[in-house]
Order: structure tokens, then C-alpha cells, then sequence
């Protein structure tokens, strides 16, 4: 007991697990399965989730961000169980309409209901609202029960250089993953227009002030690597006090979900769980070399893998049901020590 008469001890900022500040970097689909897994674990926690943007398209004149949506949507209540991707209970009549006028693409599926949120986001952008403010908006209705930050709130698009029957040329990420399923290799992934994109306010302060940052099992290279094109991004993860755990989005060397090996492919990755920590790489490695990890989380069919600097931890890492994620989270927030 301190002395009579000394001031008292202040008691730490938080009492307990339940009140942890927790930051992750995700992308769509896996993304968001994984960070109800967070909400699930930690249902006090205050949970702020960095989204990419670089998925977005216009398409009709319509802005539409299908990983902002998705988080939103998986975490609200309303995504699509069965794609994992917009609304359930949905229908395609404008999109069937739009057909018969030959108007395309036809390869985005738009349904009905996801309109009306590109509708509203259009309309709040053209009205000068900044993407943040737009997609706090949105949430006022989907109360996800985390705080979506859209990455930036500058325009960033994933491109993809290939070459085919037209010559060398870039196209829309959603068009190569969509239209051509991966399937013509990606000379480049560029995100264009990042050089000149700011975080969107909080995303930095969300990644110095964290309890804990996370990456989810997202795509390394168009959802996680766009979120740290963003400059200022990186540094942020890199120099935060908060310790940085990976979950690997690779399993026995194949993606889990999406075609990720095509993304690894054309940055030069390896499609493994080692590689891919290593790409990220450990924050004790020393100088341009400093990485983002302490810890990289990988599946058991993995054990052994090393990333020099991080500590690896080998656990089932199939997000096969609400549980099994989040066995998951605990085996991440255990691994960094909160
Ligand atoms: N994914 C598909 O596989 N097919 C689609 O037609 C499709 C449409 C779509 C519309 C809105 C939206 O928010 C997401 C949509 N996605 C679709 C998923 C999206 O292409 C991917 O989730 C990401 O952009 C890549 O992670």
C-alpha cells in the first residue's frame, strides 16, 4: 500500500480486456468475418475498423465501395449469407433491366436494395460530404458497432496491368476480378492515385492510440496492401506502441476465399503463410527493412513457419463458423499480449 498521505495510483485507463481499443485493417469478405469474430470475443471492446477503398468503382455515375459496404453490411445485419457480398433477400431487376438495354457492364452484380446505398453515398459525395462522413452516415442506419474509417478520403483504385487481345493495358481491379476471374496474370497492381491520397481523419490517431492492430486474414496485396499505399499508413503500423498481429490469409499454401495467389503472383509472392509474413515483415527487423508484425498467426497445417523478428503461432485458422472465429481472435489478442 503506497504511504498515508501519497497521492493514489491512477488506476490504469482500462479495468479490464472488455474495454480494449482494438484497430484492424480489413478488407471484404474475410475481412468482415473475421471482425465479427472481434465483436463477438470482445463485446466491450471499442473496435475501429480501417476500411479499403481501392475496390471502389463508378459504374451509372454511382460511387460504390463493395469492401466499406461489406464490413458494413456483415457486421449490420444485412449482407448475404450465401455470397458474402450484398444484401440478403435481394433482387437484380434493374440490373436484368439494364440487360435488355445492352447497357453493361454486366459482370458487377448491382442489386436492387445495394442500390439504394450506392444512391445514397452518390448523392452525400456530389453534395461535397467526405467519404468518412458518408460512410458514418450509412452506418447511423446499419450500426455495424464498429467505427468504419473508409482508408482515405481521396479517390484510390486498384488497377490491374494485362495484356490480351487489345494490347497492354490497365484495367479496374472489379473488372479483372470479376469479368476475368483473375485469369489474365496481373502484369501490375497499381493504386492509382494513392501518391496523392491523405489518411481520412482518425485512421491515424485509430493506429497510435490502439490497444491492439489487427490484419485480418484479408487479401495481402488489394485490400491490406491498398490500405497501406495510403502514405502515412505504413508508418503509422510500423510505429505504433501497440503490439501488431497478422492472421494469414493463406492456408497450405492456397487462399482460403478470393484468388489472392493471383494478387501474391503479380507483386511476387510466394502463395505461402511464411511468405506472406515475411512480406509484411517484422517490426524488429531494423531501418527501411522495419516490418509491421510482432506476431503472425498462422493455421497448424503451417507450424513451423518463421518470420525473423515476429513471433509465429500455429492454430486452426478456418473461420469455418462464428466460434471458430473467434478462437481465432483470442489466439491473435493472446499472441500480442493485451
Ligand atoms: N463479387 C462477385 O464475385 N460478383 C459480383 O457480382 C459482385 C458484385 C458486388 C457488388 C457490390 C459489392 O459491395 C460487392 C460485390 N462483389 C461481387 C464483391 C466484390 O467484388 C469483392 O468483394 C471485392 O471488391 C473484392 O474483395
Amino acid at each position: 500500500m503506497p504511504p498515508k498521505g501519497a497521492p493514489r495510483p491512477v488506476p490504469a485507463a482500462r479495468n479490464s480486456l472488455s474495454t480494449v481499443k482494438v484497430t484492424a485493417l480489413a478488407g471484404g469478405i474475410g475481412g468482415a468475418r473475421f471482425l465479427r469474430g472481434v465483436k463477438a470475443a470482445l463485446p466491450e471492446a471499442d473496435v475501429t475498423v480501417i476500411g479499403n477503398t481501392g475496390d471502389d468503382i463508378v459504374l451509372h455515375r454511382l460511387n460504390i465501395s463493395p469492401d466499406l459496404d461489406t464490413v458494413m453490411y456483415t457486421l449490420g445485419g444485412g449482407i448475404s449469407a450465401e455470397r458474402g457480398w450484398g444484401r440478403e433477400d435481394e433482387t437484380f431487376t434493374v440490373a436484368a433491366e439494364l440487360k435488355e438495354y445492352g447497357v453493361g457492364p454486366d459482370w458487377f452484380g448491382l442489386g436492387d436494395r445495394d442500390l439504394a446505398t450506392h444512391l445514397v453515398r452518390t448523392q452525400m459525395l456530389a453534395a461535397g460530404y467526405p467519404l468518412s462522413e458518408v460512410t458514418a452516415a450509412l452506418c447511423q442506419r446499419w450500426r455495424p458497432g464498429v467505427r468504419l474509417l473508409p482508408m482515405s478520403d481521396d479517390r484510390v483504385e486498384t488497377h490491374v496491368v494485362i495484356t490480351d487481345e487489345q494490347g497492354r493495358r490497365a484495367i479496374h481491379f472489379q473488372e479483372w476480378w470479376l469479368r476475368l476471374r483473375a485469369g489474365v496474370p496481373a502484369e501490375a497492381i497499381v493504386s492509382v492515385g494513392a501518391a496523392d491520397a491523405k489518411p481520412a481523419p482518425g485512421v491515424v490517431d485509430a493506429i497510435a492510440e490502439a490497444d491492439v492492430v489487427l490484419l485480418p486474414p484479408s487479401n495481402p496485396v488489394v485490400s491490406v496492401g491498398s490500405i497501406l499505399a495510403v502514405p502515412g499508413i505504413r508508418d503509422a503500423v510500423r510505429d505504433t506502441k501497440a503490439p501488431v498481429v497478422g492472421v494469414s490469409p493463406i492456408i497450405g499454401g492456397s487462399p482460403v476465399r478470393g484468388m489472392a495467389d493471383a494478387c501474391l503472383q503479380a507483386i511476387g509472392v510466394e502463395t505461402s503463410a511464411e511468405a506472406v509474413g515475411r512480406h509484411y515483415g517484422s517490426r524488429a527487423s531494423a531501418g527501411e527493412a522495419k516490418g509491421l508484425l510482432d506476431g503472425w498467426l498462422v493455421d497448424t497445417v503451417d507450424a513451423g513457419v518463421t518470420v525473423p523478428g515476429a513471433r509465429v503461432v500455429a492454430r486452426p485458422l478456418l473461420m469455418t463458423d462464428l466460434d471458430a472465429t473467434v478462437a481465432i481472435v483470442r489466439a491473435a489478442l493472446e499472441l500480442s499480449g493485451v
